[in-house]
């Protein structure tokens, strides 16, 4: 099987709050037509591709949010998104709201295969932002509120002729993320990302330094496990509320191959030879050879900052 994964990293611009799934569907499939149009095999759309990012809104009674979340998958909504990747023989990652038939809340990312089969699920460990309304931030950000945090970690699966794994936004700063699915030797890691381009409770913090962290952050967790990483924002604004565009493909030696430059739909298509992946794993990042885990038992006992070890 061919190493080479044409992946298309389909940013979503804004979709206002009143936008229904079905249109954002009709987005994505024409999306999915350029992808493959342009030589694409796998695609992947943003965190929480079928709706605005509804966090930002508060919900003073939780059950009214259910409305955001998906009891199914695939749904009458989405159905003809895996009809149409089923059609064009194309594999697809995308974010969705989960409400289980527990009950359970997650922000959740799938990757589904050329046949249109769920191959993998993953729930987003790291939630940012806070449970309740907070009038001193400029902008909410409640997905403490509304999601638990995820209770699948980060497997990598056999996907699509490489090894892949997915996280979603907040995930992307945490180096955590990427180690765990560095240590089952993924190659590509897929994740999508909504994110404000104000810093709530900073308001001198905005566009340029935020996508200076978003890039900062991909590129080192690509660099440091020798991984793909593909990032794709739902970009623009969103009734009155501004979301960074950003969407990147790094490669294994942390460079951007390719990054949009607009903040509406659009498809990043690249060829990424996934056996680019083996010069950092086998020399500078070969793991079995150089980590030293006798000393990170810190980084599992302690999750907060704690008194300095040197005392
Ligand atoms: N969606 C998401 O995770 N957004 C966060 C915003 C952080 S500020 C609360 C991000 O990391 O981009």
């Amino acid at each position: 099987m061919s190493r080479v994964l044409t992946v298309a990293a389909a940013q979503l611009g804004p979709i206002q709050k009143a936008e229904d799934r079905q249109s954002v569907v009709t987005r994505m499939i024409a999306l999915m037509d350029e992808a493959h149009a342009r030589g694409g095999n796998f695609i992947v759309y943003p965190e929480l591709a079928l709706t605005t990012f509804f966090p930002r809104w508060y919900h003073e009674d939780r059950a009214e949010a259910d409305s955001w979340f998906e009891a199914s998958m695939p749904n009458a909504a989405t159905a003809p998104l895996f009809d149409k990747a089923r059609a064009l023989g194309m594999a697809m990652s995308f974010g969705y709201a989960e409400l289980t038939p527990e009950g359970r809340h997650f922000n959740t990312s799938i990757l589904v295969d050329h046949a249109g089969k769920i191959a993998g699920k993953y729930r987003k460990v790291h939630l940012p932002g806070h449970v309740d309304y907070d009038d001193t931030r400029s902008h909410q950000h409640l997905e403490k509120r509304y999601f638990e945090p995820g209770d699948l970690g980060w497997p990598v699966w056999n996907f699509a002729g490489g090894l892949v794994g997915m996280a979603i936004c907040n995930d992307r700063r945490w180096p955590e993320t990427y180690r765990v699915m560095g240590l089952q030797g993924v190659e590509m890691v897929v994740l999508g990302f909504n994110t404000p381009s104000v810093n709530s409770q900073r308001s001198d913090e905005g566009l340029a330094d935020r996508l200076f962290h978003h890039r900062l952050s991909v590129q080192a967790g690509a660099y440091q496990n020798s991984t793909f990483v593909v990032a794709v924002a739902k970009a623009g604004t969103e009734d009155g509320h501004h979301l960074t565009g950003g969407t990147l493909v790094v490669d294994p030696n942390g460079k951007i191959l390719g990054e949009l430059d607009h903040e509406h739909d659009g498809v990043l298509v690249v060829a990424c030879d996934l056996d680019d992946t083996r010069f950092g794993k086998e020399t500078i990042f070969d793991f079995a050879r150089h980590r030293r885990v006798e000393h990170y038992g810190l980084i599992i006992e302690r999750t907060g900052v704690g008194a300095p070890l040197g005392e």
